[in-house]
């Protein structure tokens, strides 16, 4: 396995990352060791126990006769499993999630007085989780769904928590509709179908009667929701939020946080694949990339705009349809942030943090966006029954900084405090409100105006500009993969009311993708538009924008493919120009046993394959490497599985190498009309291709970097 190879450097990356994180070092106190010390195995009230195998019987040798009840240990070890379970988030019950560090390298002082905004020689420590959305605890990390990126800063004024997800807007503008657009989504009541999925009746159903979820849909049906790694995901805020400087003057803004690695995504026949050969594709991704010392790292941006400044556009700065274009309101990038820890525990740490949108720490506030409003209900409140009234004592979910207050007792309450009173006012006066001057947060004395009536205002009824604006600004192949999206999730509509009508609603976006869709999925074929387009772009929308400036392969997993007689100067000059850029080698062979090269004595170490090519598939690695090797290459191109793996890596269009005899067998497995191989040392590069017929020493750099640009290409 690939966490057996990157298994070794686990050790080092622990006690880096973990040395200085004040949230890590407090968690030290609430952790054991299974594998430290000399335990002996105990009841829960703290007995040792010399038999946990069986149950305490009226048995003897020759005859098995009834259990006992009065087993303390038999009970206590059954009733403690019966209870194992809590319930699963409502939503985004599927996640995974990492430690790390916050760092600001520019001081947003002008906009805010928030400790971790300002001060750039703070390191705040995090726990950031990702998710699904719609599917349950136990579903495949690939399907195609919004990802949730929540973070939790665990700063010196308390915690603040930004619970965003990889895609800037939503589908509804106000709370009260979210349980109607989950339900819609989740499975179907009566057959509980499908599950992690949109392509159903009922969620399209919600879509078409929901025109404000236009945007987040065409946002959905992109390769957005099918992300190559959490690695490689932007992350927002979404809503409007406040920032507070020290003068007191107030600024909304937007949160965003953009990869390192950029933005990658798999392609809609990778995703469907691998939900079944391999769930963990995204939590494997994460944690193994931790575990290697690759720390996964993001900028984090904000745009802001100065109270007084937001009534100027044609959207309403706080619905969370929309976007607010970046040649509108730059980004800002003034800090970043890296994931450095795997959890020690999935259960106490991922499942059982619990974020807040309404957890904001001074300098930082709320807006009057009325999805934003419902959320800072909604989450502890969710909290209360997911891990009861006293959740925030959860080792994972207490602050770094002291908390002292008169909030007390509830179910597992395990806090002791002492002292005389738990009120305040009190006589001894201990336990007072804070100043400002202390840290105090200090609500933002905001007018408020307005007639009690259930409505939005004006800005909030247009649907379509920012929706046609995101198409619009799709790179070709992203506008092509969303017409194969909208058409695959409508194909597994059967009420033709359903896909009819969303192709009406495409075409008020955009008529010759409603005309491809419609065409696929069975509707009359629209022929003219029904809304004038504004035909405008912007930047920061395609995912394309967001490739690393310089190309990288680091951290990309390429497959080696081998067999005895395998070329051994190809084999070992691709492994070591791979590693040089950073990028994760794995042999492949028919059997994960001793593979011999072309001429090697079959009494030496050989080399062990990391995997047999019946146990992976191409879809779980990036690219493809063939060293030649007549022997080698005549195995391979036996095997079905080896030419079924070249031919879905390039279907996938990903970059397969080859070198010498291996040329000919890629030519066999791919060939197109007018595809060039090489016929000598020199380096070839067709459709993402690269082969050299003859190795050179300097030829493996070379293919390196051709498959690079080509894997950056598509
Ligand atoms: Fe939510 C969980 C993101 C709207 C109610 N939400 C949850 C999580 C993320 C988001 C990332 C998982 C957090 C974790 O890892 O534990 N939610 C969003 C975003 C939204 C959004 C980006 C739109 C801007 N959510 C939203 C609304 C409501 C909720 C409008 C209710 C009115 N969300 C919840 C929840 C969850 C949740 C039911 C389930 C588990 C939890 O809170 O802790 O309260």
């Amino acid at each position: 396995m690939a966490s057996q190879i990157l298994g070794s450097l686990s050790e080092k990356a622990k006690s880096m990352a973990g040395g200085e994180n004040k949230k890590v070092a407090q968690l030290a106190a609430d952790t054991k060791d299974v594998h430290n010390g000399d335990h002996r195995i105990t009841s829960d009230y703290g007995v040792k126990q010399n038999d946990t195998d069986h149950w305490l019987s009226a048995s003897t040798e020759d005859k098995q006769g009834p259990q006992l009840l009065e087993d303390p240990f038999g009970r206590e070890k059954i009733h403690r499993f019966d209870h194992e379970r809590i319930p699963e988030r409502v939503v985004h019950a599927r996640g995974a999630g990492a430690f790390g560090k916050f760092k600001l390298f520019e001081s947003a002082s002008d906009v805010s007085k928030a400790g971790i905004l300002t001060d750039t020689s703070r390191e705040t420590p995090i726990f950031v989780r990702f998710s699904t959305v719609l599917g349950s605890r136990g579903s495949a990390d690939t399907v195609r769904d919004v990802r949730g990126f929540a973070i939790k800063f665990y700063t010196e004024e308390g915690n603040w928590d930004i619970v965003g997800n990889n895609i800037p807007v939503f589908f509804i503008q106000d709370a009260m509709k979210f349980p109607d657009v989950i339900h819609a989504g989740k499975p179907e009541p009566d057959s509980e179908m499908p599950q992690a999925q949109t392509a159903h009746n009922n969620f399209w159903d919600f879509q078409y009667l929901h025109p404000e979820s236009t945007h987040m849909q065409f946002w959905a049906m992109s390769d957005r929701t099918i992300p190559r790694s959490y690695r490689m995901m932007q992350g927002f805020g979404v809503n409007t939020f406040t920032l507070v400087n020290d003068k007191g003057e107030r600024h909304f803004v937007k949160f965003h946080w953009t990869p390192d690695l950029g933005v990658h995504s798999l392609v809609w026949d990778e995703a469907l694949k691998l939900a079944g050969q391999d769930p963990d594709f995204h939590r494997k991704d994460l944690w193994q990339a931790i575990e290697a010392g690759s720390y996964p790292k993001w900028k984090f941006g904000i745009q802001t705009l100065k109270e007084g400044e937001e009534d100027q556009f044609d959207f309403d700065i706080l619905d969370a349809t929309k976007v607010w274009p970046e040649e509108l309101v730059p980004i800002r990038y003034i800090g970043e942030f890296e994931l450095n820890k795997n959890p020690d525990e999935y259960f106490t740490q991922t499942e059982q943090i619990a974020f807040c949108t309404s957890h904001v720490v001074p300098g930082v506030g709320f807006s009057d966006d009325p999805l934003l409003q419902g959320r800072n209900f909604s989450y502890h409140d969710t909290q209360l029954s997911r891990l009861g009234v006293n959740w925030q004592e959860l080792p994972i979910n207490k602050p770094v900084c002291p908390v002292m207050n008169f909030n007390r007792d509830g179910a597992m309450r395990h806090t002791i405090t002492k002292g005389k009173v738990n009120y305040w006012p009190n006589r001894y006066e201990t336990v007072p409100p804070a100043a400002e001057e202390e840290g105090a947060y200090i609500d933002y004395p905001a007018k408020v105006a307005g007639m009690k009536q259930r409505l939005h205002s004006r800005k909030f009824k247009e649907h379509k500009n920012q929706a046609e604006l995101f198409y619009n600004s799709m790179s070709q192949v992203e506008k092509e993969h969303m017409k194969a999206a909208f058409s695959f999730e409508l194909d597994h509509c059967d009420d033709p009311v359903v896909y009819k009508r969303m192709v009406e609603r495409i075409v008020e976006i955009d008529l010759e993708l409603a005309q491809g869709v419609a065409e696929m999925v069975g509707a009359d074929i629209p022929q003219e538009a029904t809304r004038q387009k504004h035909n405008k772009k912007a930047k920061g929308l395609s995912q394309m924008d967001y490739l690393p400036a310089t190309p990288t392969i680091a951290t990309r997993m390429v497959a080696i493919l081998i067999a005895d007689g395998y070329d051994k100067v190809a084999y070992n000059g691709i492994k070591a120009a791979l590693t040089a850029q950073g990028a994760l080698p794995f042999t492949i062979s028919p059997k994960r046993n001793k593979i011999y090269a072309d001429g090697e004595d079959k009494s030496g170490d050989g080399v062990i394959a990391d995997h047999h090519l019946e146990g992976q598939r191409s879809t779980m690695y990036d690219s493809v490497f063939i060293p030649g090797g007549e022997k080698s290459v005549v195995t391979l191109s036996k095997s079905g599985r080896a030419i079924h793996w070249v031919r879905e890596a390039f279907g996938h269009l990903k970059a397969i190498g080859a070198t010498g005899e291996a040329v000919a067998f890629i030519k066999q497995c791919v060939e197109l009309p007018g595809m060039q191989f090489s016929t000598s040392t020199d380096v070839q590069n067709s459709y993402g291709v690269v082969t050299a017929a003859k190795v050179s020493p300097d030829g493996f750099k070379e293919a390196v970097q051709m498959a690079k640009e080509a894997a950056d290409f598509v």
